[in-house]
């Protein structure tokens, strides 16, 4: 079974509860629901999880890595800060998705830069809630399409 892990980073515990306008009325239970009700359709092993801690993500990078899951990450602010949190992707064998609730590139400047980017598979951003569906949905395509690669050809 594929299995991902959704990580969330600093504040995103707030989700649903401040700034409305900008990161929408859902709570990250709410988003959570969501992605679980997608995984099972798509037959995808969920862990969901959230912090305000670096080296939690850090951790639970490293984890996703060491059980052969994929990760789905909202680092929040550390997504332009954290050179702990590139490693961390790099240097495990988990592929990654950065993705965001909001258009980062249609906000203040210092949102445009991603240091996780160049580390990750790809990334989604400016689709709210469902930026993580998409999320989710592009790293199931490529566990998929990488365990068939890793299979010996039939013919
Ligand atoms: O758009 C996103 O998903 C972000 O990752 C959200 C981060 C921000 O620093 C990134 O640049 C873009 C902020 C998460 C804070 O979440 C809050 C949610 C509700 C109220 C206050 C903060």
């Amino acid at each position: 079974m594929i299995n991902v892990h959704v990580l969330n980073g600093p504040n995103l515990n707030l989700l649903g509860r401040r700034e409305p306008d900008v990161y929408g009325r859902m709570t990250l239970a709410d988003v959570e629901r969501l992605v679980r009700e997608k995984a099972g359709s798509l037959g995808v092993g969920i862990t969901f999880r959230q912090s305000n801690h670096e080296g939690h993500l850090v951790d639970w990078i490293q984890e996703a890595g060491a059980q052969g899951a994929g990760v789905v990450i909202n680092a929040g602010a550390y997504t332009h800060t954290s050179i702990a949190l590139r490693d961390a992707i790099a240097g495990s064998a988990a592929p990654t998705v950065e993705i965001h609730l909001s258009n980062v590139h249609a906000r203040e400047s210092f949102r445009h830069h991603s240091l996780i980017a160049p580390v990750s598979v790809g990334v989604i951003c400016g689709f709210g809630p469902m930026s993580y569906l998409l999320g989710l949905e592009a790293i199931h395509r490529v566990m998929v399409e990488r365990a068939q690669e890793a299979k010996p050809s039939t013919h």
